[in-house]
């Protein structure tokens, strides 16, 4: 039995985390070594990410985390660095919300429809994934000069350990690879003027990622060999592995900056009703799809927290527990929420334009919120099981927002079906067993998901009062 934790260095949108986990067949414990802010930064109207900050983060968490058995990293998906012949980063990667992206996909299309695009990746349009990134770079000294291109997990993988390599469900954000041959989408791509030859080849979770190099050792204390495995490396991919579902007919919603709602699936769902649905199809781990869409999440809130300037969630969430249910809701899977900036406005506006009345308060606006998050849960949960043909009858909420109580209570509310909660550490726990399960020390993902739920400490919520109130305030934001 291993004596030494496993590492899972977890990138997130506001913060890292460096996380040691000792795992055995029936005890699973995390612990943080390392926290650190991920602070993206604006210069001109480029927004940008501190990847050099970032990377020294990662090295102060392995300082701090000690010697482990092996590590592995997760982040964000759809960004990437450009490295030039001589392995040199080409300038810091962009943001996802970076609007350089904004009507570039019209180019796109122009040559890959919209549907074909759908039906050959079967990932649901967002301005920000890699494909329209791409194509915003078209004519770019930096894209021009650029010999390989690594998603940010696999860029942080080759300053560790100098190997080069593209991991599989993170590469599936990037709209370019096919969700049924789990491969390249070889046509698409180059039907839409993409160069795959910049992405080093295909690795898969489980599969070796090289090993710390010497100065990586000297700089962090630790003594080699350190093994890094590919786990993964998206972090929603890493999170669904941790949804410590027991039963079969589980839907899963991972919270924190985004709401990620859906199913898991054997199989992706490339119809047309589909696509029109916005629901996307990521690869997950051991040949499965990560069937789900996209809601814009806490990151409402957080963005209304930084124009208060009101750190204290806690006395929000407390005020918003007592303000008026389902007074206003907003369409919290809109695209015009993704741009950081006046939140607490465009909410205001969002309401007045759908007859509703705006907040008027700070607990006001968070309520609207919560309330407007746990309708776009319900209303993403039953498109995802008439969409794909399954029956729901218990939703897993994982990650930061299985801390929160009141969305975890609305979300049970508007579903009319139990929420279980928890873990919240949902990337770095699939992080570690990711590598645990490589290591021979867990089984498969039933195996893996059998010891959450017996190890993680776990909130159950069930559905209270009427579901009526939550369908009139579906329609209110629907046919407005
Ligand atoms: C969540 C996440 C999500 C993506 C977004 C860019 O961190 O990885 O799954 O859609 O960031």
């Amino acid at each position: 039995m291993p004596e030494l934790p496993y590492a899972a260095i977890d990138l997130g949108a506001s913060s890292g985390r460096v996380m040691t986990a000792r795992v055995t067949p029936d005890t699973l414990t995390l612990t943080e070594s390392h926290r650190f802010p991920n602070r993206p930064v604006r210069t001109g109207n480029a927004l940008q990410w501190d990847i050099l900050a970032l990377y020294a983060g990662v090295l102060d968490g392995l300082r701090a985390a000690g010697q482990v058995r092996s590590l592995g990293i997760d982040s964000w998906a759809v960004d990437f660095g450009l490295l030039d012949a001589d392995g040199r980063l080409l300038g810091n990667p962009f943001h996802y919300r970076d609007t350089r992206t904004e009507h570039i996909a019209e180019r796109v299309w122009a040559t890959v429809p919209p549907s074909e695009l759908y039906a050959a990746t079967g990932i649901q349009y967002a301005p920000f994934n890699t494909l329209y990134q791409l194509a915003a770079a078209r004519d770019t000294v930096q894209l021009r000069s650029a010999e390989r291109l690594l998603l940010i997990p696999d860029l942080l993988t080759h300053w560790l350990t100098g190997r080069l390599g593209t991991e599989l469900t993170n590469a599936s954000t990037t709209q370019l690879i096919d969700p049924g041959t789990r491969d390249w989408a070889h046509g698409t791509a180059a039907r839409a003027g993409i160069d795959l030859g910049l992405f080093p080849p295909l690795r898969r979770p489980g599969d070796p990622a090289g090993e710390l190099l010497p100065h990586v050792l000297e700089e962090t204390g630790l003594t080699g060999p350190v093994p890094v495995t590919t786990v993964a490396s998206h972090d929603t991919a890493s999170a669904v592995v941790a949804v410590p579902a027991t039963t079969p007919h589980f839907a899963y919603i991972c919270t924190g900056t985004w709401s990620l709602a859906g199913l898991e699936l054997t199989e992706p769902v490339r119809t047309e009703e589909s696509r029109a649905a916005n629901f996307t199809n990521e690869l997950g781990v051991d040949g499965t799809v990560r069937y789900l869409r996209n809601i814009m999440g806490l990151w409402l809130l957080q963005e209304c927290q930084r124009d208060w300037r009101e750190p204290d969630v806690t006395a929000l969430l407390d005020a918003a527990a007592r303000a008026e249910p389902l007074r206003s809701v907003v369409d919290a899977g809109h695209s015009d929420f993704l741009a950081p900036g006046g939140m607490p406005g465009r909410i205001a506006a969002a309401c007045r334009a759908t007859g509703q009345p705006e907040p008027r308060t700070r607990a006001e606006t968070t309520r609207c919120i919560l309330d407007s998050l746990a309708l776009a849960h319900r209303r993403a949960v039953m498109d995802a099981a008439r969409l794909a043909d399954r029956e729901v009858d218990v939703v897993h909420i994982v990650g930061g927002g299985a801390r929160n109580a009141l969305l975890c209570q609305l979300t049970a509310d508007a579903c009319g079906l139990p929420v279980v909660a928890g873990p919240a550490e949902a990337a770095a726990l699939g992080n570690v067993l990711v590598q645990a399960r490589a290591d021979g020390v867990v089984g498969d993902l039933p195996a893996m998901r059998q010891l959450l739920a017996a190890t993680q400490p776990l909130a159950r919520y069930e559905p209270r009062g009427d579901r009526a109130a939550w369908t009139a305030a579906h329609v209110r934001v629907t046919t407005s």
